[in-house]
């Protein structure tokens, strides 16, 4: 037996030395491990109590983002505050406890404190540098997919001569331009080539370019004539569906609003309750008040309205938007045509211009509908808009030679100030610029 318990220890030690070879050294360490475990435990169940009002903000804003309802999360959110007082950061930047009743008397000042009536911030008058940068934009798929790309390619490093006068006839005639614009820049083409004994791309580029001004500037192109005494001037929005008016309206009350002048937009497309409400959100980004009928009113009524609010309240624009589309387009001509009478009515003289818009990306069928358009009512300008997103910029020209309408507008994009005046130097300039 004896020789067995020296080993004994021996054995502990090997396995569980310290709490079997000294048992008060354990039992101490036990002891101090529970008092350390209780302590912790209730460190932490006071912690969330002491950070209550912190601790809470985070879920709350969480839910905040998902709660579609604005208002009735904003009241529960102030009685809760109201309930339990706070925690705020003051000028000094150090927090400080407010209680239950100083902050629900603060959220209550918030409340009511008034809203700044919507301004509409002043149309600055855009640089030279910007007007360019915005043609350079809406160019930017012509030059870069349409015929003049393709005309690019067959000049680059080649001299003009019968072959390639056929290749460029091709693309002119492909090209958006129309067949009678087509013909007349060949036509200066080959004039120019029998001239000269040889031409480079530069000199077929300064052909073309001249020819194309010429052409614009054959129509009174210039900004529309919007100041008239008496007022209001009245300014008629027609085209179809889609093409791009009332974002055009917008824009445009936009501009003149910021320029300071008193304008009122007509909701005269009152074949669809949708198109009112959207000319009724632009109208309010603008700043400017809508002149509304009631639902399927006749639109040649809720124009006369308008100019007589317009004259009554000293307006000094009436700008009025049309239905693009009824059961039958002859149905939408005689309506057109009857809502200038009746402004006619309302104010002699108006409207003072009526502005059809065409969607560029339509390329000839858009000169197709400024055909069937000007036939009912007296088209004065074009608006020709989504040039940012074609490569059919050349409809322009087509809209110069075909319709002899001037381009008074163009839209290079969906925001507030993407609206331009049409500057036909500008324009061909940037159009036929070499790289
Ligand atoms: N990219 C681009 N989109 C435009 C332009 N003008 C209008 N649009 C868009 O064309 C669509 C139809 O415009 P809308 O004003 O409702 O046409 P309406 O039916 O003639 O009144 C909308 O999605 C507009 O945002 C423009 O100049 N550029
Ligand atoms: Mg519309």
């Amino acid at each position: 037996m004896t020789p067995l318990l020296p080993s004994l220890p021996l054995l502990f030690a090997t396995t569980a030395p310290d709490a079997v070879v000294d048992p008060t050294g354990a039992l101490v360490a036990v002891a101090v491990l529970a008092v350390v475990g209780v302590a912790a435990f209730l460190l932490l169940r006071a912690k969330p109590k002491q950070r209550a009002p912190l601790a809470e903000e985070k879920p709350e804003s969480a839910r905040e983002a998902a709660e579609p309802d604005a208002e009735a999360k904003a009241a529960a959110k102030a009685l809760r505050r109201a309930a339990r007082g706070g925690v705020k950061v003051g000028a000094d930047g150090k927090a400080r406890r407010v209680d239950a009743f100083e902050l629900a008397e603060e959220e209550e000042e918030e409340e009511v404190a008034p809203v700044a009536p919507a301004k509409p911030a002043p149309a600055a008058k855009p640089s030279d540098a910007e007007q360019r940068a915005y043609i350079e934009t809406g160019l930017a798929k012509t030059r870069s997919e349409g015929f003049i790309a393709r005309l690019g390619k067959l000049f680059a490093g080649k001299q003009l001569d019968e072959n390639l006068l056929n290749d460029v006839e091709e693309v002119l005639f492909r090209a958006d331009l129309g067949v009678k614009t087509a013909e007349s820049l060949l036509k200066a083409l080959k004039a120019a080539s029998s001239r000269k004994e040889l031409m480079d791309a530069r000199h077929v580029w300064a052909v073309l370019r001249q020819k194309s001004l010429d052409l614009l500037k054959s129509v009174d192109t210039g900004p529309m004539q919007l100041r008239v005494t008496p007022g209001p001037a009245v300014l008629m929005v027609v085209g179809v569906n889609g093409s791009g008016k009332t974002t055009t309206i917008g824009k445009l009350a936009h501009r003149y609003a910021g320029q300071g002048r008193k304008v009122l937009v007509a909701a005269g497309d009152t074949f669809r309750a949708a198109a009112v409400d959207q000319l009724e959100v632009w109208c309010e980004r603008a700043g400017v008040p809508l002149f509304r009928g009631k639902d399927g009113a006749d639109p040649a009524s809720v124009c006369f309205g308008a100019i007589e609010r317009a004259k009554a309240e000293g307006f000094d624009l009436v700008i009025v938007d049309t239905a693009g589309r009824l059961h039958t387009n002859h149905g939408l001509m005689e309506e057109l045509a009857k809502v200038g009478r009746v402004a006619n009515k309302a104010h002699p003289g108006a409207p003072h211009e009526v502005l059809l818009v065409l969607d560029a990306t339509m390329g000839q069928n858009a000169v197709k509908q400024a055909e069937l358009f000007r036939e009912s009512v007296a088209v004065t300008g074009i608006a020709l808009t989504k040039l940012d997103g074609t490569a059919k910029g050349g409809v322009v020209l087509a809209i110069a030679e075909t319709l002899a309408l001037p381009v008074k507008l163009v839209g290079v994009g969906e925001k507030m100030q993407d609206l331009r005046d049409f500057d036909p130097d500008l324009f061909i300039e940037t159009l036929f610029a070499e790289e």
